[in-house]
Protein backbone atom coordinates (compact mmCIF):
# COMPACT_ATOMS: atom_id res chain seq x y z
CA UNK A 1 0.00 0.00 0.00
CA UNK A 2 2.83 1.95 0.61
CA UNK A 3 3.21 3.23 -3.17
CA UNK A 4 -0.45 4.05 -3.49
CA UNK A 5 -1.17 6.89 -5.62
CA UNK A 6 -4.98 6.48 -6.24
CA UNK A 7 -7.35 5.22 -3.61
CA UNK A 8 -10.72 3.75 -4.10
CA UNK A 9 -13.03 5.16 -1.05
CA UNK A 10 -12.65 1.81 0.44
CA UNK A 11 -8.61 1.50 0.49
CA UNK A 12 -8.71 4.97 1.48
CA UNK A 13 -11.01 4.29 5.05
CA UNK A 14 -9.32 0.77 5.41
CA UNK A 15 -5.48 2.55 5.40
CA UNK A 16 -5.87 6.28 6.55
CA UNK A 17 -5.92 6.72 10.31
CA UNK A 18 -9.46 6.23 12.14
CA UNK A 19 -9.68 10.12 14.10
CA UNK A 20 -9.71 8.90 17.58
CA UNK A 21 -12.81 11.41 18.60
CA UNK A 22 -14.85 9.50 15.19
CA UNK A 23 -17.37 7.48 17.55
CA UNK A 24 -18.00 10.20 20.03
CA UNK A 25 -19.27 12.69 17.49
CA UNK A 26 -21.05 9.95 14.99
CA UNK A 27 -22.88 9.08 18.38
CA UNK A 28 -23.94 12.82 19.21
CA UNK A 29 -24.95 13.24 15.85
CA UNK A 30 -27.19 9.96 15.91
CA UNK A 31 -28.93 11.31 18.90
CA UNK A 32 -29.66 14.53 17.96
CA UNK A 33 -31.37 13.43 14.16
CA UNK A 34 -33.16 10.66 15.93
CA UNK A 35 -34.51 13.93 18.10
CA UNK A 36 -34.92 16.30 15.22
CA UNK A 37 -36.71 13.13 13.25
CA UNK A 38 -39.40 12.65 15.92
CA UNK A 39 -40.03 16.99 15.43
CA UNK A 40 -40.30 16.27 12.31
CA UNK A 41 -38.12 18.33 10.84
CA UNK A 42 -35.97 18.31 7.66
CA UNK A 43 -32.40 18.07 8.33
CA UNK A 44 -29.54 19.37 5.98
CA UNK A 45 -26.01 18.74 6.80
CA UNK A 46 -23.61 21.56 5.46
CA UNK A 47 -20.26 21.17 4.59
CA UNK A 48 -18.41 24.17 5.16
CA UNK A 49 -14.73 25.68 4.87
CA UNK A 50 -11.41 24.30 3.85
CA UNK A 51 -9.49 20.98 5.11
CA UNK A 52 -5.96 21.48 5.92
CA UNK A 53 -3.34 18.56 4.81
CA UNK A 54 -0.86 18.04 7.12
CA UNK A 55 2.65 17.77 5.87
CA UNK A 56 4.09 16.32 9.20
CA UNK A 57 1.75 14.08 12.08
CA UNK A 58 2.79 15.92 14.85
CA UNK A 59 1.45 18.92 12.36
CA UNK A 60 3.88 22.04 12.08
CA UNK A 61 3.32 22.81 8.42
CA UNK A 62 -0.12 21.70 6.08
CA UNK A 63 -1.41 22.51 3.07
CA UNK A 64 -4.49 24.85 2.66
CA UNK A 65 -6.82 27.00 1.00
CA UNK A 66 -8.45 30.14 0.49
CA UNK A 67 -12.45 28.89 2.12
CA UNK A 68 -13.35 31.01 5.00
CA UNK A 69 -16.52 28.97 5.01
CA UNK A 70 -18.47 31.90 4.23
CA UNK A 71 -20.83 30.59 1.94
CA UNK A 72 -21.52 27.54 4.78
CA UNK A 73 -22.06 29.57 7.70
CA UNK A 74 -25.04 32.02 5.57
CA UNK A 75 -26.19 29.27 3.56
CA UNK A 76 -26.96 27.56 7.41
CA UNK A 77 -28.79 30.61 8.81
CA UNK A 78 -31.01 30.50 5.65
CA UNK A 79 -32.04 27.11 6.40
CA UNK A 80 -32.65 27.79 9.72
CA UNK A 81 -35.05 30.15 8.91
CA UNK A 82 -36.70 27.67 6.47
CA UNK A 83 -37.13 25.91 9.23
CA UNK A 84 -34.68 22.99 8.50
CA UNK A 85 -32.43 21.20 11.41
CA UNK A 86 -28.71 21.74 10.38
CA UNK A 87 -25.61 19.48 10.83
CA UNK A 88 -22.69 21.88 10.53
CA UNK A 89 -19.83 19.86 9.14
CA UNK A 90 -17.17 22.90 9.49
CA UNK A 91 -13.77 23.41 9.38
CA UNK A 92 -12.64 24.40 12.90
CA UNK A 93 -11.77 28.60 13.24
CA UNK A 94 -14.02 29.05 10.28
CA UNK A 95 -17.07 31.09 10.24
CA UNK A 96 -19.73 29.96 12.29
CA UNK A 97 -23.94 30.71 11.87
CA UNK A 98 -24.77 34.20 13.17
CA UNK A 99 -21.24 35.07 15.13
CA UNK A 100 -19.96 35.28 11.60
CA UNK A 101 -21.20 38.17 11.32
CA UNK A 102 -18.97 39.67 13.95
CA UNK A 103 -15.94 37.77 13.77
CA UNK A 104 -12.15 38.48 12.91
CA UNK A 105 -11.32 41.69 11.48
CA UNK A 106 -13.92 42.52 9.42
CA UNK A 107 -16.36 43.28 12.16
CA UNK A 108 -14.85 43.11 15.24
CA UNK A 109 -16.96 42.20 18.70
CA UNK A 110 -14.94 44.36 20.68
CA UNK A 111 -16.06 46.84 18.49
CA UNK A 112 -20.04 46.77 19.23
CA UNK A 113 -19.57 47.49 22.82
CA UNK A 114 -19.04 50.39 25.92
CA UNK A 115 -17.89 50.87 29.20
CA UNK A 116 -19.80 53.00 31.21
CA UNK A 117 -17.25 55.73 32.90
CA UNK A 118 -19.09 55.57 36.15
CA UNK A 119 -19.74 51.93 36.59
CA UNK A 120 -17.61 50.02 34.35
CA UNK A 121 -21.01 48.47 33.35
CA UNK A 122 -20.52 46.97 29.76
CA UNK A 123 -23.32 47.47 27.24
CA UNK A 124 -23.80 47.83 23.48
CA UNK A 125 -23.08 50.58 21.56
CA UNK A 126 -26.94 52.21 20.49
CA UNK A 127 -25.65 52.80 16.92
CA UNK A 128 -24.94 48.51 16.75
CA UNK A 129 -28.00 47.31 18.37
CA UNK A 130 -30.34 47.60 15.58
CA UNK A 131 -28.04 45.58 13.45
CA UNK A 132 -27.10 42.89 16.02
CA UNK A 133 -30.89 42.72 17.70
CA UNK A 134 -32.16 40.24 15.18
CA UNK A 135 -28.99 38.31 14.75
CA UNK A 136 -28.89 37.71 18.67
CA UNK A 137 -32.47 36.93 18.78
CA UNK A 138 -32.34 34.39 15.93
CA UNK A 139 -28.97 32.93 17.40
CA UNK A 140 -30.38 32.54 20.96
CA UNK A 141 -33.92 31.18 19.44
CA UNK A 142 -31.49 28.31 17.67
CA UNK A 143 -29.84 27.70 20.78
CA UNK A 144 -32.53 27.17 22.56
CA UNK A 145 -34.80 25.45 20.16
CA UNK A 146 -31.43 22.60 19.44
CA UNK A 147 -31.62 22.95 15.60
CA UNK A 148 -28.06 23.67 15.02
CA UNK A 149 -25.14 20.57 15.54
CA UNK A 150 -22.01 22.07 15.27
CA UNK A 151 -18.97 19.38 14.26
CA UNK A 152 -15.87 20.39 13.57
CA UNK A 153 -12.92 19.05 11.52
CA UNK A 154 -9.22 20.14 10.75
CA UNK A 155 -7.68 18.16 8.54
CA UNK A 156 -8.82 16.52 5.26
CA UNK A 157 -8.77 12.97 6.84
CA UNK A 158 -10.93 13.95 9.43
CA UNK A 159 -13.46 15.54 6.95
CA UNK A 160 -13.51 11.92 5.16
CA UNK A 161 -14.05 10.30 8.21
CA UNK A 162 -16.53 12.67 9.78
CA UNK A 163 -18.91 12.82 6.31
CA UNK A 164 -18.50 8.97 5.95
CA UNK A 165 -20.34 8.39 9.67
CA UNK A 166 -22.79 11.43 9.71
CA UNK A 167 -23.91 10.60 5.93
CA UNK A 168 -24.64 6.66 6.92
CA UNK A 169 -26.25 7.78 9.93
CA UNK A 170 -28.49 10.47 7.71
CA UNK A 171 -29.15 7.61 5.20
CA UNK A 172 -29.41 4.43 7.35
CA UNK A 173 -32.52 2.52 8.69
CA UNK A 174 -33.12 4.69 11.29
CA UNK A 175 -32.08 7.84 9.11
CA UNK A 176 -34.16 10.54 7.67
CA UNK A 177 -34.23 9.51 4.24
CA UNK A 178 -36.07 12.05 1.62
CA UNK A 179 -35.92 14.72 4.28
CA UNK A 180 -32.49 14.54 4.51
CA UNK A 181 -30.21 17.29 1.99
CA UNK A 182 -26.76 17.15 1.44
CA UNK A 183 -25.03 20.69 0.82
CA UNK A 184 -21.73 19.99 0.29
CA UNK A 185 -19.76 23.53 0.21
CA UNK A 186 -16.71 23.00 1.39
CA UNK A 187 -13.68 23.44 0.01
CA UNK A 188 -12.03 19.87 0.29
CA UNK A 189 -8.46 19.48 -0.81
CA UNK A 190 -7.97 16.83 -3.92
CA UNK A 191 -4.63 15.85 -2.62
CA UNK A 192 -3.02 14.30 0.72
CA UNK A 193 -0.19 12.91 2.17
CA UNK A 194 -1.16 9.54 3.74
CA UNK A 195 0.18 8.25 6.74
CA UNK A 196 2.92 6.04 5.75
CA UNK A 197 5.26 8.91 3.73
CA UNK A 198 4.30 11.35 6.34
CA UNK A 199 7.61 12.55 8.87
CA UNK A 200 6.52 11.96 12.32
CA UNK A 201 7.97 14.79 13.70
CA UNK A 202 8.69 18.51 12.06
CA UNK A 203 10.49 18.56 8.96
CA UNK A 204 14.32 19.11 9.45
CA UNK A 205 16.25 21.33 6.81
CA UNK A 206 19.49 21.21 9.30
CA UNK A 207 19.84 24.73 8.75
CA UNK A 208 20.52 24.09 4.79
CA UNK A 209 22.06 20.77 5.34
CA UNK A 210 19.08 18.46 4.16
CA UNK A 211 18.55 15.69 7.31
CA UNK A 212 14.60 14.50 6.05
CA UNK A 213 14.39 12.45 2.72
CA UNK A 214 12.05 14.49 1.74
CA UNK A 215 14.78 17.69 1.48
CA UNK A 216 17.37 17.50 -0.92
CA UNK A 217 20.21 20.14 -1.39
CA UNK A 218 17.78 22.82 0.69
CA UNK A 219 14.86 22.00 -1.15
CA UNK A 220 11.39 20.45 -0.27
CA UNK A 221 10.05 17.86 -2.17
CA UNK A 222 6.20 16.55 -1.77
CA UNK A 223 5.05 13.76 -3.79
CA UNK A 224 0.75 13.70 -2.82
CA UNK A 225 -1.73 11.28 -3.58
CA UNK A 226 -5.37 11.78 -4.54
CA UNK A 227 -8.22 12.06 -2.47
CA UNK A 228 -10.78 9.49 -3.59
CA UNK A 229 -13.57 10.86 -4.93
CA UNK A 230 -16.26 10.70 -2.23
CA UNK A 231 -19.18 11.18 -3.73
CA UNK A 232 -19.70 8.16 -5.07
CA UNK A 233 -19.87 6.14 -2.11
CA UNK A 234 -22.20 9.05 -0.66
CA UNK A 235 -24.69 8.75 -3.71
CA UNK A 236 -24.52 4.94 -4.40
CA UNK A 237 -24.07 3.68 -0.54
CA UNK A 238 -24.16 6.39 2.85
CA UNK A 239 -27.28 7.84 2.08
CA UNK A 240 -29.57 6.12 -0.97
CA UNK A 241 -32.41 8.75 -0.40
CA UNK A 242 -30.95 12.03 0.29
CA UNK A 243 -31.36 14.68 -1.73
CA UNK A 244 -27.32 15.68 -2.82
CA UNK A 245 -26.04 19.10 -3.65
CA UNK A 246 -22.29 19.51 -4.57
CA UNK A 247 -20.69 22.68 -5.32
CA UNK A 248 -17.66 22.87 -7.92
CA UNK A 249 -15.31 26.00 -7.95
CA UNK A 250 -13.15 26.77 -11.09
CA UNK A 251 -11.34 29.83 -11.70
CA UNK A 252 -11.39 29.54 -15.39
CA UNK A 253 -15.14 30.63 -16.60
CA UNK A 254 -15.16 28.32 -19.60
CA UNK A 255 -14.64 25.33 -17.35
CA UNK A 256 -17.77 26.09 -14.92
CA UNK A 257 -20.63 24.27 -17.31
CA UNK A 258 -18.36 21.48 -18.56
CA UNK A 259 -17.09 20.32 -14.93
CA UNK A 260 -20.76 20.77 -13.23
CA UNK A 261 -22.07 18.78 -16.01
CA UNK A 262 -19.27 15.92 -15.73
CA UNK A 263 -19.61 15.46 -12.27
CA UNK A 264 -23.41 15.33 -12.66
CA UNK A 265 -22.66 12.52 -15.34
CA UNK A 266 -20.59 10.96 -12.93
CA UNK A 267 -21.59 10.72 -9.89
CA UNK A 268 -25.46 10.62 -11.12
CA UNK A 269 -26.83 13.32 -7.75
CA UNK A 270 -29.74 15.60 -7.94
CA UNK A 271 -27.59 19.24 -8.22
CA UNK A 272 -23.89 20.27 -9.03
CA UNK A 273 -23.87 24.20 -7.92
CA UNK A 274 -20.97 25.90 -10.11
CA UNK A 275 -19.08 29.29 -8.85
CA UNK A 276 -16.68 31.20 -10.34
CA UNK A 277 -13.81 32.16 -7.81
CA UNK A 278 -14.32 35.67 -8.19
CA UNK A 279 -18.13 36.01 -8.93
CA UNK A 280 -19.05 33.20 -6.54
CA UNK A 281 -20.82 36.03 -3.96
CA UNK A 282 -23.11 37.58 -6.98
CA UNK A 283 -24.08 34.33 -9.27
CA UNK A 284 -23.75 30.73 -9.34
CA UNK A 285 -25.00 28.13 -11.78
CA UNK A 286 -27.40 25.37 -10.98
CA UNK A 287 -26.79 22.19 -13.45
CA UNK A 288 -29.38 19.70 -12.92
CA UNK A 289 -30.38 15.97 -15.00
CA UNK A 290 -33.39 16.85 -17.15
CA UNK A 291 -34.94 14.36 -19.69
CA UNK A 292 -34.91 16.67 -23.28
CA UNK A 293 -31.93 19.22 -21.64
CA UNK A 294 -29.08 19.89 -23.40
CA UNK A 295 -26.48 17.00 -24.10
CA UNK A 296 -23.31 17.36 -22.48
CA UNK A 297 -20.39 15.69 -23.77
CA UNK A 298 -21.09 13.06 -21.27
CA UNK A 299 -24.31 11.82 -23.07
CA UNK A 300 -26.54 13.18 -20.08
CA UNK A 301 -28.76 15.53 -20.42
CA UNK A 302 -28.48 18.77 -18.16
CA UNK A 303 -30.88 21.76 -17.23
CA UNK A 304 -29.00 24.97 -16.50
CA UNK A 305 -30.05 27.95 -14.41
CA UNK A 306 -27.91 31.09 -13.19
CA UNK A 307 -29.03 32.19 -9.59
CA UNK A 308 -28.07 35.47 -9.28
CA UNK A 309 -27.84 38.48 -6.05
CA UNK A 310 -31.02 39.96 -6.58
CA UNK A 311 -32.62 43.47 -6.13
CA UNK A 312 -32.80 44.04 -2.13
CA UNK A 313 -30.96 40.79 -1.15
CA UNK A 314 -27.70 40.99 0.77
CA UNK A 315 -26.18 37.71 0.18
CA UNK A 316 -26.85 35.12 -2.82
CA UNK A 317 -27.45 32.23 -0.22
CA UNK A 318 -30.89 33.68 0.38
CA UNK A 319 -32.04 33.13 -3.26
CA UNK A 320 -29.93 29.95 -3.03
CA UNK A 321 -31.26 28.33 -0.50
CA UNK A 322 -35.17 29.53 -1.48
CA UNK A 323 -34.35 27.79 -4.34
CA UNK A 324 -33.08 24.59 -2.75
CA UNK A 325 -35.71 24.26 -0.64
CA UNK A 326 -38.59 24.04 -3.08
CA UNK A 327 -36.21 21.38 -5.56
CA UNK A 328 -36.06 19.76 -1.81
CA UNK A 329 -39.85 19.67 -1.46
CA UNK A 330 -40.31 17.96 -4.67
CA UNK A 331 -38.00 15.49 -4.09
CA UNK A 332 -39.67 14.48 -0.90
CA UNK A 333 -43.16 14.33 -2.49
CA UNK A 334 -41.30 11.85 -4.44
CA UNK A 335 -41.67 13.97 -7.56
CA UNK A 336 -39.09 14.50 -10.51
CA UNK A 337 -37.02 17.86 -9.92
O1 LIG B 1 -15.92 29.66 1.92
P1 LIG B 1 -16.20 30.66 0.85
O2 LIG B 1 -17.57 31.24 0.97
O3 LIG B 1 -15.13 31.68 0.73
O4 LIG B 1 -16.15 29.84 -0.55
C1 LIG B 1 -17.17 28.95 -0.89
C2 LIG B 1 -16.70 27.94 -1.94
C3 LIG B 1 -16.23 28.66 -3.17
C4 LIG B 1 -15.55 27.13 -1.35
C5 LIG B 1 -17.90 27.00 -2.26
O5 LIG B 1 -18.92 27.75 -2.85
C6 LIG B 1 -17.48 25.88 -3.21
O6 LIG B 1 -17.49 26.02 -4.40
N1 LIG B 1 -17.08 24.71 -2.64
C7 LIG B 1 -16.63 23.54 -3.39
C8 LIG B 1 -15.26 23.76 -3.96
C9 LIG B 1 -14.81 22.61 -4.85
O7 LIG B 1 -14.47 21.59 -4.28
O8 LIG B 1 -14.82 22.72 -6.08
Amino acid sequence: MADQTTYTTDSYFETQERPASLDAEVSKVRDWVTTMKSRGKRIVLVTSGGTSVPLEKNMVRFLDNFSAGTRGATSAEYFLAHSYAVIFLHRQHSLLPFTRHYSHSTHPFLDLLQIDPVTSAISVDPSSTSDLLPILKRHLEVKEEGTLLSVPFVTVNEYLWLLKGVSEVMGGPNGIGRKGMFYLAAAVSDFFLPGTRMSEHKIQSGNGVATDSSVENGRLTLSMDQVPKILRPLVEEWTKEGYIVSFKLETDPSLLLPKSRAALSRYGHQLVIGNDLHRRKLEVVFVEPLAGGVAGEEGGKFKESWVRLGEGKKEIEEEIVEELVKRHTTWIDGGKV
